[in-house]
């Protein structure tokens, strides 16, 4: 598909340190060294709703993610997929009475100009998979071929017995696992599964449900196998990043992953990434719950798009966080007095601020880090500080600079 328009990326004359992420699989922190370009694949939307502030604080996380890599010199190779093709998108469109395609279409055009207001670099392929369903039905062949799948009913199921490497993703227990698989899309009761934590991957067609003619018969694939086909092709085997959101952890990125480790043999991907959880009203904001905050419905009532990018980035991409109001509100508030102090031209020397920053963001998108040492360089030159020794003229136009390239705030 189609993504959206790319922001300027204006090129810094430092070169930032090489970047250092939390890696869930290991639980610690691991230098994303790519040989080669850096390739990074995150699960994006189930296009049913689009785009809240849980969704966008995500897409800020890797958005910044991008960013360093590319401020430390690395091309990068971004893949974002559309989940165009599963239940909680029929369910919706059957209940407001439209077609899915055009539910689909719909909600993904709405997330295009939420991301592009937010200065969000767009991903190089946006694959939906309704138009990759060649290449997934090929994976599961690959995978009934590999002697990874068996047969309930007319539906094809994943046997996660054949990967000795299950649950190195997530390094979840088995019992954990077991506790919210049937919440988040499983069906650990389903009769004729051999192992209730085995995943779907072919679902034969219901009467007046969606299905598509393949190779393997009618019906359509499930959620993990399209992510891990669209990863393997556009990106290769053993990619740099796989992130999303935690609500990710398990199943979805274990079975990709796993999915993936039977028929290549090798890791899905050297790192995995997972951002915070954005609660709501004493809640996780989903579209499931309904406590939802539109971005869309934000950016219609003016609020200047750099606030609300401002507001995900004084959170760090890691922790799960309230969105209220009042941190929309001190967020514009704080944009006020930094543009004040950039409308001086001249200020306290930007040099220590550009280190500081672009060592925060290297250091696991430390994005709250990097704020305060912009906030400190608006201090000082706003002389609410100690005015530093010497000014510097050049200073307003660097920090500029720099907070368009690393934090894609463009002020
Ligand atoms: N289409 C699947 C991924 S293949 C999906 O999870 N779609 S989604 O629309 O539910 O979420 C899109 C992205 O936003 C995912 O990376 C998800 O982990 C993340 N996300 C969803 N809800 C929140 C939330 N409340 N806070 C932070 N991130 C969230
Ligand atoms: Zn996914």
């Amino acid at each position: 598909m189609r993504a959206w328009p790319a922001p300027d990326l204006p090129v810094l004359s430092a070169t930032a340190p090489q970047v250092r992420v939390h890696d869930t699989s290991t639980g610690r922190l691991v230098e994303v060294s790519p040989d080669g370009p850096a390739r990074l694949y995150v699960c994006g939307i189930t296009p049913y709703d689009a785009t809240h502030m849980g969704h966008a604080a995500t897409f800020v996380g890797f958005d910044l993610l991008i960013r360093a890599w590319r401020n430390a010199g690395h091309e990068v190779v971004y893949v974002q997929n559309v989940t165009d093709v599963d239940d909680p998108l029929f369910e919706r469109a059957a209940k407001i009475g439209i077609d899915w395609r055009d539910l689909a279409e719909r909600e993904t055009e709405l997330l295009r100009r939420d991301m592009a207001a937010l200065r969000i670099i767009p991903p190089d392929h946006f694959p939906g998979a309704a138009e990759s369903l060649d290449l997934i039905v090929d994976l599961i062949e690959r995978l009934q071929a590999a002697g990874a799948l068996y047969q309930v009913d007319d539906d094809l199921y994943f046997s996660v017995a054949t990967d000795p490497t299950f649950g190195d993703e997530s390094r979840w227990s088995r019992d954990r696992m077991l506790e919210v698989y049937a919440d988040r899309g499983g069906d650990p009761d389903r009769p004729g599964k051999k192992d209730p934590l085995d995943c779907l991957v072919w679902r034969g067609e219901r009467p007046g449900e969606p299905a598509v003619d393949t190779r393997i018969g009618r019906g359509r694939p499930g959620w993990h196998v399209e992510c891990t086909a669209m990863a393997l092709d556009l990106l290769g085997e053993r990619f740099d990043v796989q992130g999303g959101g935690s609500d990710l952890v398990f199943p979805h990125h274990e079975m990709c992953a796993s999915e993936a480790q039977v028929l290549t043999g090798a890791r899905f991907a050297r790192a995995y990434v997972h951002a915070g959880m954005v609660g709501y009203d004493g809640e996780k904001m989903s579209k499931s719950k309904g406590n939802l905050v539109f971005v869309s419905a934000l950016l219609r009532s003016d609020i200047d798009p750099m606030a609300i990018r401002l507001t995900l980035l004084r959170h760090h991409y890691r922790s799960d966080w309230e969105w209220t109001d009042d941190l929309l509100w001190e967020s514009v508030d704080q944009l006020a007095r930094w543009r004040r102090a950039l409308a001086v031209g001249a200020g306290a020397p930007a040099g220590p601020v550009v280190d500081t920053v672009l060592a925060a963001l290297a250091n696991d998108l430390d994005a709250p880090a990097a704020i305060a040492a912009v906030d400190a360089w608006v201090d000082a030159t706003l002389g609410t500080t100690d005015l530093a020794d010497t000014t510097d003229p050049e200073a307003g136009a660097t920090v500029l600079t720099l907070l368009d390239a690393a934090l894609g705030l463009a002020l």
